[in-house]
């Protein structure tokens, strides 16, 4: 450790002329409400992290160790209204809950593998013994169905730290989680909410529930083990100190966005960054294995977006809509639904034969296949749409469809190359405000959930009379567990 450490200490001596100027958070661009709250009074704590939509794992103190219960195991994550999926996980969700020590703990965790398939627990970033490395086969015997392996550490770093499987298909399935250690003397400035943020994809086909683990072609990418609009937003007071955890165990690198705020990049996967190291963004990348902690005061009241950037990680739900689904007037007649969809299937061998329609999993399809583009564009009727879609839930409960006016169209949209884009696929009629809704949505604007999708939430920074009143609707909920415990404890 010390090593690394001295290193940059010795970059950052050579290049110091490049780091004079972050100090901006002493000196905030909108007046003294602008300042973070506690940046002058409160005296600086480790605010527990709060992991939205997952929470933490529990802990008992035996003597002078914290003992965790890890479990690997099965999990139905609900990762949006409509679709829920048969991931791999820990402690009954994927993500696996949210480990928090402070410097100094000695803690210990007991692993329970209930999988149907021998697995083990790396301890990402750890700088501990090879004995608790977690690596199958190297460090350790693979662990297996109905066995356990006890993992004992001395925390003697601090940051943003991971545990997954190390086996990749397992991890792509769901088993990772996050591991806190907290700083024995706590970070400055102090921030009044420290929030984590998961980064996964998953490739799970229409109709199905078992993602692909070894498709490249993701289709939900989710927050927290939750695509938008289905994700909880990060709720903040105006003028609080605010930090976002990113952490990223999947297959892609991610873009991360906040609107209305300049953060600066406080931390990274091999902790906390010294003040003259941070860099101002409002996008920050995080590649796979990295974490990036990002530090803002919310200054700037409003519901703003925070999401990846690539685009196609701000989609649901995700197939060509290119093909036949949307450019003929209906299905063909005795298809299903894959048909339409253009999924592969139909005569083996024949990936390009007239039966295939652009597909997830291969390219646009149109390429030396007159059958896909022949057809005339079929006008953006509701009804025809869903009629042709037989095996779709048409029964969407509380989603709130036809609510797309004739005027948002244009009188030539059929005529125009690339239509429909997210005419069809985003905007009000796809909303399902009532289906998503939860404490931390109150207030938020009627139809706002048809214009959120994939890796998206909001930081909603609220006047203080208006986030008194989510945190008392929060508080009313009284969910068990609630992954905001920590903020509605203190607030
Ligand atoms: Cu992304």
């Amino acid at each position: 450790m010390s090593d690394r450490r001295t290193f940059i200490q010795k970059a950052f001596g050579l290049g110091a002329g490049l780091f004079a100027a972050p100090r901006v958070f002493a000196e905030p661009p909108k007046g003294s409400s602008s300042r973070s709250r506690s940046a002058d009074a409160v005296p600086a704590f480790n605010m527990p992290v709060v992991t939205a939509d997952i929470g933490d794992l529990p802990y008992t103190i035996e003597g002078n160790t914290k003992v965790f219960h890890l479990i690997a195991e099965v999990v139905k994550q609900q990762i949006s209204p409509l679709k829920t999926i048969d991931a791999w996980g820990f402690n009954g969700s994927a993500p696996g809950p949210t480990i928090q020590v402070n410097q100094g703990d000695h803690v210990r965790v007991v692993f329970e593998n209930r999988l149907p398939e021998p697995t083990s627990v790396h301890w990402h970033g750890f700088e501990d013994t090879i004995q608790n490395d977690g690596m199958p086969g190297i460090s350790q015997d693979p662990v297996k169905p109905g066995g356990r392996f006890v993992y004992e550490f001395n925390i003697h770093q601090e940051g943003t730290y991971f545990y997954h499987s190390h086996m990749a298909m397992q991890e792509m399935a769901g088993m990772l989680g996050a591991f806190i250690m907290h700083p024995k003397e706590p970070y400055q400035p102090h921030c009044d909410k420290d929030f984590l943020i998961h980064l996964q994809e998953y490739a799970v086909l229409p109709n199905n529930t078992v993602p692909n683990t070894m498709n490249m072609e993701f289709n939900w990418l989710v927050f927290n083990g939750k695509a938008g609009p289905a994700t909880t937003p990060l709720i903040v007071r105006l003028g609080d100190r605010v930090r976002i955890r990113f952490v990223n165990l999947g297959m892609d690198h991610h873009p991360m966005h906040l609107h209305g705020h300049t953060f600066y990049t406080t931390g990274t996967e091999g902790g906390r960054i010294p003040e003259a190291g941070w860099w101002p963004g409002n996008t920050v990348l995080v590649g796979v294995a990295q974490a990036r902690d990002v530090e803002f005061v919310g200054n700037n009241p409003g519901d703003w977006m925070i999401h990846c950037h690539l685009p196609h990680h701000m989609m649901n739900q995700m197939s060509s809509n290119a093909g036949k689904m949307t450019r003929s007037a209906s299905m063909p007649a005795g298809g299903d639904m894959n048909t339409g969809m253009g999924m592969l299937q139909g005569t083996p061998g024949a990936p390009l034969g007239e039966d295939y329609g652009p597909a997830l999993g291969r390219g646009l399809g149109g390429v030396g296949n007159a059958s896909d583009t022949a057809t005339t564009n079929g006008p953006l009727s509701q009804k025809k749409a869903m009629d042709a879609m037989p095996g779709m839930q048409h029964d969407m409960g509380n989603m709130q469809m036809g609510q797309m006016a004739q005027d948002d169209i244009a009188k030539n949209a059929n005529d125009v190359p690339n239509f429909p884009q997210d005419a069809y696929m985003e905007g009000p009629m796809m909303a399902m405000d009532e289906m998503v809704d939860r404490p931390e949505n109150y207030g938020l604007r009627a139809g706002w959930s048809g214009f959120m999708q994939g890796m998206m939430t909001f930081v909603r920074v609220l006047p203080p009379d208006k986030y008194d009143e989510v945190i008392a609707r929060m508080k009313q909920a009284n969910r068990p567990s609630d992954p905001y415990s920590a903020i509605l404890e203190r607030a």
